[in-house]
């Protein structure tokens, strides 16, 4: 199931049978006092995501061989999955900032997408460049505070993918 910041904690000291000690308490202190910043880069993410995406596959994949006949990107529909595929990203991403917690990647973004990239030739280096592609972009437009609590999240499928 996915979680956030908050049932991260109390669970884990749940399963103790204990009130939350000082480094959980620390925990949520740093989630509430973020809280504000990311509300605010999500509403910035949400009305803009379409040119993030854009801006960040012109900066990435557009012009080399992957967009080019024989690559994994040519023709429209292929073009058209790739464009979704990093909104799926950016978009995930931002659920999981505002949550606090990385869980909602694993469980709606992550699980199986590898062998679902593997199988069907899509390449993962550049779909991690692509992505640290949205991570800049988006980091320009939401500034370096909020770009690094998105950066986290997207660092993640990063990983997850890799
Ligand atoms: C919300 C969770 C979720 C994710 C993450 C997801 C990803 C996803 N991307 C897919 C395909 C794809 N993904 C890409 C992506 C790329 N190709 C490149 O060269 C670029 C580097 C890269 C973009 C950055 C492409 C081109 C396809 C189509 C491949 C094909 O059918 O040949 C497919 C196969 C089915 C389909 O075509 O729709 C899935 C399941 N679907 C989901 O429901």
């Amino acid at each position: 199931m996915a979680q956030d910041a908050i049932t991260a904690v109390i669970n884990s000291a749940d399963v103790q049978g204990k009130y939350l000690d000082t480094a959980a308490l620390e925990k949520l202190k740093a989630y509430f006092s973020t809280g504000e910043l990311r509300v605010r880069a999500s509403t910035t993410i949400a009305a803009n995501a379409s040119g993030i995406i854009r801006e960040a596959v012109a900066k990435s994949l557009l012009y080399s061989d992957i967009t080019r006949p024989g690559g994994n990107m040519y023709t429209t529909r292929r073009y058209a999955a790739c464009i979704r595929d990093l909104d799926y990203y950016l978009r995930y991403a931002t659920y999981a900032m505002l949550a606090g917690d990385p869980s909602i990647l694993d469980e709606r973004v992550l699980n199986g997408l590898k062998e679902t990239y593997n199988s069907l030739g899509v390449p993962i280096g550049a779909t991690v460049q692509a992505i640290q592609a949205v991570k800049e972009v988006t980091a320009g437009l939401v500034g370096p505070d909020a770009g690094k609590e998105i950066g986290v999240y997207l660092d993640y499928i990063s990983s997850g993918l890799s």
